[in-house]
């Protein structure tokens, strides 16, 4: 966009706005940042218990192009596998890739989001915080935000909704033009508790992995934090038994844990007071048929396509589109033509990661130690291994890789089809017609192109 006014306005300092100021002020924006809450480099991170998320590649990769990568994996945590936690106790890691390369990391969310906004600023972002979007007026062009008791209104050229699940710009676009939208709530709420470290400070499980207690119709999380602490993340159905209906107060959710976690259990000693302190969480995905009303406002990250969290990549995809859509608006195009070109590519892959979050959930409480998956599992990996040009797990190209989500779905379809195939009727792997499988793979996948 050669002309005169390079100017954006974001709406919502969070982790796709601050990364999105930052990539668009180093390459010569001008970029105005409201934030709704206070500076947190003042207040400290507001929420106050530590929240950490899952960084993998397509999100480390945003943040390279930002060059905040280092500043980044300098507090983060390695985690190589899932490590799933059985009924009787016992432990099993699950390698998420061939090796070491191929891991995610556990990061804090306040520390993300502070560095993030330091890059924004030293990147000459303007950043404006206790200002929260009230209304816009589409036709003069100005948004106002409330803040310090009063409202302040802002000329706009255009405005980019980072602002969350709970869009205010989204629901300001809506009065202006049909945005089609519908949430398609899951039926199952969470709760976040804590394991403190040791008492001589060190982790109390395995720190380099990401903890799975799976129990077929609901299960258990846990990440580790830097400060060697663990966030465990109770998933459990709204309805039913057990269910957030059962599951009431911490009486209830000491026995849950005492039959359900049992080795869990000890390792959070305040189970009632989290459970009945912390809020429960709801679960859904957004879908919108537009994202952008034309060159004056466009949606991003959750604003646009909240998902359920079961891959991890509810960051990682809004930091995808972060890169997407300041590399549209680097074209020849004008802010309308970059809009619809950047909801064009992105609105496709959006879908597609929100249906694999929902199917990661199914494999993550009721797969992950089901023999037939496991099966299945063990020749995907071997596959994997013989074809590495063709064949890659779906989970490796969701989390290791940058092909386009809808790719990635698309071939990891074609690929469990072969897998269900191959594994009917067998509890081993003995016997596979090997040629077989040889020949259908370069049948049915195409050569996987590189993504340097
Ligand atoms: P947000 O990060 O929510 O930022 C929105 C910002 O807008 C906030 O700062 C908010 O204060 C501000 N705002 C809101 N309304 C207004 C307004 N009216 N005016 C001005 N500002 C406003 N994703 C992963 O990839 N991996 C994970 O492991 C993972 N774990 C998660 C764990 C938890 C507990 C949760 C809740 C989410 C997790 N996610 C994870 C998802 C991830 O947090 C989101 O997808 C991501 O934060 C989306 O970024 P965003 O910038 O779109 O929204
Ligand atoms: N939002 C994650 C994965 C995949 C793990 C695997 C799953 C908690 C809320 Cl549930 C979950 C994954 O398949 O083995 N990678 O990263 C993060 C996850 O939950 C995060 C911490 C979370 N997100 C509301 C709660």
């Amino acid at each position: 966009m050669g002309m005169t006014s390079r100017h954006l306005t974001i709406v919502g300092a969070g982790l796709a706005g601050a990364l999105l100021a930052t990539l668009l002020a180093k390459r010569g924006w001008q970029v105005d940042v409201f934030e709704r809450r206070g500076d947190p480099r003042v207040l400290g991170y507001a929420g106050g218990r530590s929240i950490n998320l899952a960084l993998a590649e397509r999100g480390l990769h945003a943040l390279r192009n930002a060059d905040a990568d280092a500043a980044v994996l300098d507090k983060a945590v390695m985690m190589r596998g899932r490590m799933v936690h059985f009924l009787d106790g016992s432990q099993q890691l699950q390698r998420y890739g061939r090796d070491d390369s191929e891991v995610i990391w556990s990061i804090s969310r306040g520390e993300l989001n502070l560095t993030l906004i330091d890059a924004a600023e030293a990147a000459g972002a303007r950043l404006h915080f206790d200002r929260r979007l009230d209304h816009v007026d589409f036709d003069r062009g100005i948004a106002h935000f409330l803040g310090d008791g009063a409202s302040h209104p802002h000329a706009f050229t255009a405005l980019v909704g980072a602002d969350g699940a709970g869009s205010a710009l989204r629901s300001e676009m809506g009065k202006c033009t049909p945005l089609g939208e519908r949430t398609e709530f899951l039926g199952h709420g969470y709760k976040e508790l804590e394991i403190p470290p040791t008492i001589d400070g060190d982790f109390q499980l395995e720190a380099n992995a990401l903890h799975i207690w799976p129990r077929g119709g609901y299960m258990c999380i846990a990440l580790p934090n830097d400060e060697r602490t663990f966030t465990v993340t109770l998933f459990l159905p709204n309805e039913g038994d057990p269910s957030f209906e059962t599951i009431q107060d911490g009486a209830d959710a000491r026995a849950l844990f005492a039959r359900d976690f049992a080795d869990a259990l000890p390792l959070i000693p305040e189970l009632e007071s989290d459970f009945e302190n912390n809020p429960t969480g709801t679960l859904a995905t957004l879908y919108l048929e537009r994202w952008h009303l034309d060159g004056r406002a466009v949606l991003l990250g959750d604003a646009a396509h909240a998902m359920v969290p079961f891959h991890g990549q509810g960051m990682n995809c809004a930091f995808e589109d972060c890169v997407a859509l300041a590399n549209h608006l680097d074209g020849d195009g004008d802010l309308e033509t970059a809009f619809a070109a950047f909801e064009a590519e992105r609105r496709p892959n959006a879908l597609a990661i929100q249906a694999m979050a929902l199917e990661n959930y199914l494999e993550m409480r009721a797969r992950v130690d089901d023999a037939d998956f496991l099966l299945q599992r063990a020749l995907e990996r071997q596959l994997a291994e013989r074809h590495p040009g063709r064949f890659a797990p779906r989970y490796a190209m969701v989390t290791f890789r940058r092909l386009p989500y809808a790719t990635a779905f698309e071939r990891g379809r074609v690929q469990r089809e072969l897998l269900v195939e191959a594994t009917r009727g067998r509890d081993s792997l003995d016997g596979i017609d090997w040629a077989w499988l040889d020949a259908e793979v370069e049948r049915r996948l195409s050569p996987l192109a590189s993504e340097a």
